[in-house]
């Protein structure tokens, strides 16, 4: 009994020590790392997109991570072109293209058709084919249907004619104008709107933003095309630009496109750091700051158009170790917003920031 009274007040004693109000020591958590990423697309009020090379998106997978992650539109570098789709007069070679197609499905990115007719990246059997008008005709329009139906309700928008036009604002002496006339260009509209009724048709070319008569050409070929009903509903802009373009030239190129009405697609944008092609130059924050302000005017701009019209701002690839541009130039350059080691450039902040 005695045994167990000293029980019982020994544990009314240790009751008593704990139901003291005492400040209980904290309790110390440590809160899991949260790292809050962002993925341009979801940043953006409207389509983002890069051009993609096709063995860059099967073998090399900081490249292709890039592209899953950050955009929500794709558009082949090459991989849709005349010479690369249609190598010989009976033979289409639809693989790269449709591995695209199958990945942007898989993944729910849009893809935006790069190009049907334009007047380069031909093969030989186009630019030594010897016959007449019609026979040149059946040839585009073949090329074009047979293309634009392959694609049928995968891929919902089209460059149908790119590079119509010189600096100048005259028609390009290309080959199909020398074979079919200047209304070659409408006829392709058509051609692309019978095999694909509901795909958008987009004029594409550079130099809105440096040539106004350029500028002046296009929008007067539109405004024809659309009094004659010829099916267009987007006016693309390349804007292959440099860090010294300067506001004024980039408000009118897009004002001036957004007043067609049509939809418009900042369809190839670059921003060059070395337009003198100096050899001996490298890359700096202070560059690349400058470049992130042209970045950010590009798409604050753009994005003061209505959401109609809006149909998005692809890059010309993806990283500076990918761009077209140093070959081009013959000098070195980081144009885009991510940099050779697939990391985001202050272009990268700034094109959210303009999105804002
Ligand atoms: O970036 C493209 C490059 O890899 C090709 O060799 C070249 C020729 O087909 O085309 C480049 O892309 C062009 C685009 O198709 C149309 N606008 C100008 C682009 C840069 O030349």
């Amino acid at each position: 009994m005695k045994k167990y009274s000293l029980l019982l007040a020994t544990a009314l004693l240790i009751f008593s020590a704990c139901s003291k109000k005492e400040t209980p020591s904290p309790v110390v958590v440590t809160p899991p790392v949260v790292v809050v990423d962002t993925m341009l697309y979801k940043m953006m009020p409207f389509p983002v997109g890069a051009a993609v090379n096709i063995s860059l998106m099967k073998n090399n997978v900081r490249y292709s991570g890039i592209v899953t992650k950050e955009y929500n539109s794709v558009t082949a570098e090459n991989a849709m072109k005349f010479g690369a789709l249609h190598p010989s007069q009976n033979t289409y070679n639809w693989a790269d293209a449709d591995y695209l197609v199958n990945y942007a499905q898989l993944g729910n990115k849009r893809i935006h058709g790069h190009t049907l007719i334009w007047y380069t990246s031909l093969p030989t059997w186009v630019t030594n084919f010897v016959g007449d008008s019609a026979a040149w005709e059946n040839l585009m329009k073949t090329h074009i249907q047979t293309v634009v139906t392959h694609f049928k309700g995968k891929v919902a928008s089209w460059d149908v004619v790119n590079e119509h036009f010189e600096d100048t604002g005259i028609p390009r002496n290309s080959v199909w104008r020398q074979k079919l006339g200047n209304d070659y260009v409408a006829r392709c509209f058509q051609y692309a709107h019978e095999a694909d009724p509901s795909a958008l048709l987009f004029y594409n070319d550079y130099g809105h933003e440096y040539s106004a008569a350029k500028r002046t050409a296009i929008l007067n070929m539109i405004t024809d095309f659309k009094a004659r009903g010829i099916p267009i509903h987007g006016t693309g802009m390349q804007f292959h630009m440099t860090v010294n373009t300067s506001d004024a030239n980039i408000t009118a190129a897009i004002t001036g496109a957004a007043s067609t009405g049509l939809k418009v697609h900042i369809s190839e944008l670059d921003i060059r750091l070395n337009p003198s092609a100096a050899q001996n130059i490298a890359y700096t924050s202070f560059l690349g700051d400058q470049q992130a302000l042209r970045y950010k005017y590009v798409v604050k701009t753009y994005n003061t158009l209505p959401v109609s019209q809006k149909f998005g701002i692809t890059t010309w690839n993806v990283t500076d170790a990918d761009s077209w541009i140093p070959g081009w130039q013959g000098a070195p350059d980081w144009p885009l917003p991510f940099d050779a080691n697939y990391l985001r450039k202050p272009a990268y902040k700034a094109m959210i920031e303009g999105g804002k």
